[in-house]
């Protein structure tokens, strides 16, 4: 279908999730509905907020400007604007304009009548995000666990809570999630050069067919996961190093304290070495009097 009667055809009314015709237009490109309403009043608040903040902290040097979260002694409760509550604020803006972002991906869906698939995506990522800033200060009981809004003070946040738990890449939900970010890296190269290769063919030459893709995959290393089935892949490793993400964040604090390293110690523990076991039953002999 050509793109002007595509287009006469999907710009209409209907499929929006509440306000029913209220904010139900488009400016130019781009679809409005009351989320797009929700995600710019989110978005503008939240900034003139960190803008605020920044005119009340000691610098204006973009590295070094942070609106920090409360001290942990605030706990759970809401904290004064200058000692935090501004983080507070903006942490609310910053999930509301993700959620309103989601929630206009939802409505764009239903009035194509596509899949959840974009939306779903997505809020694996904003899930990543709440892990620190929501679920993780949440289940420590202060909101100043929370990580700080600045270029450095939050890399600063990441290398210390990295060395609390010893060596963060010892985390075992962390290096599941390194390994699919790894592994999306290496199918979006593996697909992006594979479509370039047959689609994007030197001047005169012929643009190729799904076949060759799947032959050359075929040929390569005897297998072609297929043409709808790379994007299953793709979208499944990527969501998956998100999710693992937001896991190891989680987990380390409110399920395990001590260095990352130390959990490993189940791997010696297993009934398939008893000589360990024998080792610290013979230590604990030797050391009685
Ligand atoms: C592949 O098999 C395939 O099917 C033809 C693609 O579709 C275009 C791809 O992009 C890629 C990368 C592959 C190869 C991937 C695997 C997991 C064998």
């Amino acid at each position: 279908m050509a793109l002007l009667s595509f287009e006469r055809k999907y710009r209409v009314r209907g499929g929006t999730l509440i306000g029913g015709d209220l904010f139900d237009y488009w400016i130019g490109p781009f679809y409005v509905g009351f989320f797009g309403i929700t995600t710019v009043f989110f978005t503008a608040l939240g900034t003139l907020l960190i803008i605020f903040g920044a005119s009340q902290g000691p610098t204006w040097n973009l590295w070094q400007i942070s609106i920090n979260p409360p001290d942990i002694d605030y706990g759970l409760k809401l904290a004064p604007m200058a000692e935090g509550g501004l983080w507070q604020i903006i942490t609310i803006c910053a999930v509301g304009a993700f959620v309103s972002w989601a929630l206009r991906e939802v409505e764009i869906c239903r009035k194509l009548g596509i899949g959840y698939h974009v939306p779903f995506a997505f809020g694996i990522a904003i899930f990543a995000y709440v892990s620190l800033v929501v679920i993780r200060p949440l289940l420590l009981g202060a909101w100043g666990h929370g990580f700080p809004y600045g270029i450095y003070s939050h890399l600063e946040w990441v290398n210390n809570v990295g060395y609390t738990y010893g060596n963060f890449h010892y985390n075992p939900a962390h290096m599941i999630a390194i390994t699919f970010f790894f592994a999306t890296c290496l199918a979006l190269a593996l697909h992006g050069g594979l479509i370039l290769s047959s689609t994007n063919p030197g001047r005169g030459e012929e643009v190729k067919t799904p076949e060759h893709e799947d032959t050359y995959f075929r040929d390569f290393i005897g297998y072609s996961v297929g043409t709808l089935g790379i994007h299953r892949l793709g979208l499944f490793l990527a969501l998956n190093a998100a999710f693992w993400s937001g896991i190891c964040i989680i987990i380390s604090g409110p399920y395990w304290t001590d260095a990352w390293s130390d959990w490993w110690d189940w791997w010696l523990r297993l009934p398939v070495f008893p000589q360990e076991d024998l080792v610290r039953e013979i230590g604990d002999l030797r050391s009685e009097p």
